[in-house]
């Protein structure tokens, strides 16, 4: 099959579109037709070269929505004409981690995907014979991906693709830290740090938990308007202020926020995320990815005295069997989708999405195929 597709060659070059080859689905694969997928922050993190598993060359991509073209050997939780999501999160629903009830981190693939290789050991994507690595097992950036049967979702057809593509990492990711992660209570206060798709759908989330005061922090006051109509009760910007922002928000908020929420990326805004937090009790998810060599620190008396750090990969949640319920969600109106598509572009300009990402353009760029 011969897929049009952008390949990041190296990190930090623009990616380049071209003719690929994709192999069929081998045993227990399936392979998709994209019609559409968002271009994530964690994209832009791996072209960039920050990421410790980024590997090159390789078709980046890991937001997207499509259809089922063809399933391997033995595949039977889809068929062709099937709508899905991919999911850099499998589910597995064998593994230690699938069975502990604890975690949605799935391990079945997690070490050949960290390779960019399919289960097998092998790419499925080359250019003129020469291999090209998947990305987070998905590589939406292609009009034609590869995927594990565990890294489906199946979901209602009457949901626009190239609306819910978005819900294959950001906007599920942002609520489900709030509901599944955290665990936000109604009442709760919530300071979120960082206004893209990831953190404008963290005080989604915090709407849907009946959050009593939703702080929402960006450098960009462009971002303001779109986070109180989601319904951000404040909008700090750290750039209005000479003194470290936790000491702004711990005032505004009578000893500092019930929950906070790291949607950047920047080992400093997590540490002002954590100290935000109320004595006693405040609690802090880290969602936003940092690059190779980055650590946290705080004084552990932040931790002594009762303040709680963790972090949320894809919102905590289940690919497989809770994806679907957030499309019932979106197409009964209490998920936000459409809003959060800001641009929308063919992949001959991805190289632009990334551009506008950077420029704080956009909430989120969809390409279509
Ligand atoms: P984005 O680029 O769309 O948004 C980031 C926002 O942070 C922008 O509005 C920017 O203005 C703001 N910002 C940058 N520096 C800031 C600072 N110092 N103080 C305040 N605001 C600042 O990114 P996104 O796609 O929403 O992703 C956010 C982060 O979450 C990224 O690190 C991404 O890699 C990560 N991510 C993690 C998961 C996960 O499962 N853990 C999933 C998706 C994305
Ligand atoms: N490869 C990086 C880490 C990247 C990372 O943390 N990815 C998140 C999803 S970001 C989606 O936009 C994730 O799911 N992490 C869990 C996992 O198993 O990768 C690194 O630092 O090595
Ligand atoms: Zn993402
Ligand atoms: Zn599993």
């Amino acid at each position: 099959m011969k897929s049009r597709a952008a390949i990041a060659w190296a990190a930090g070059q623009p990616l380049t579109i071209e003719e690929v080859d994709v192999q069929a689905p081998q045993a227990g694969e399936v392979m998709v037709k994209l019609v559409a997928t968002g271009v994530c922050h964690t994209d832009a993190f791996t072209l960039s070269g920050a990421d410790p598993e980024g590997i090159f060359p390789c078709i980046l991509g890991h937001e997207g929505a499509g259809i089922v073209v063809e399933v391997g050997e033995g595949v039977t939780s889809v068929a062709v004409g099937d709508h899905v999501i991919p999911l850099y999160t499998p589910e597995c629903g064998e593994c230690k981690f699938c069975k502990s009830g604890k975690t949605n981190l799935c391990q079945a693939i997690r070490a050949t995907q960290g390779k960019g290789l399919m289960p097998d050991g092998t790419s499925r994507f080359s250019l003129n014979g020469q291999p090209i690595y998947h990305f987070m097992g998905t590589s939406t950036f292609s009009e034609y991906t590869v995927l594990p049967e565990i890294a489906i979702a199946k979901i209602n057809p009457a949901a626009a693709l190239d609306k819910v593509c978005l819900l294959g990492c950001g906007i599920t990711t942002g609520i489900g830290a709030v509901l599944n992660t955290a665990k936000v209570e109604p009442g709760s206060t919530v300071a979120v740090f960082g206004l893209g798709g990831v953190g404008l759908s963290v005080i989604q989330g915090a709407v849907l938990a009946k959050a009593s005061r939703i702080l929402a922090i960006d450098i960009n006051p462009d971002k303001a308007e779109f986070a109180k109509q989601l319904g951000a009760t404040d909008f700090i910007n750290p750039k209005d202020y000479d003194r470290p922002i936790q000491e702004v928000i711990v005032e505004l908020t009578d000893g500092g926020v019930d929950y906070s929420f790291e949607a950047i990326g920047n080992v400093n805004t997590m540490r002002a995320a954590l100290e935000s937090c109320h004595k006693g009790w405040g609690e802090s998810t880290i969602i936003g990815v940092a690059g190779a060599g980055q650590e946290i620190s705080t004084r552990p008396f932040q931790l002594v005295t009762g303040r709680v750090w963790r972090g949320s990969a894809f919102g905590g949640v289940k690919g497989r069997s809770q994806l679907p319920g957030y499309v019932e969600q979106y197409l009964n109106g209490q998920i936000k989708v459409d809003e959060f598509v800001t641009e929308t572009r063919p992949l001959e300009e991805i190289n632009e999405a990334f551009e506008d990402m950077h420029a704080g353009k956009v909430i989120r760029t969809v390409i279509t195929f």
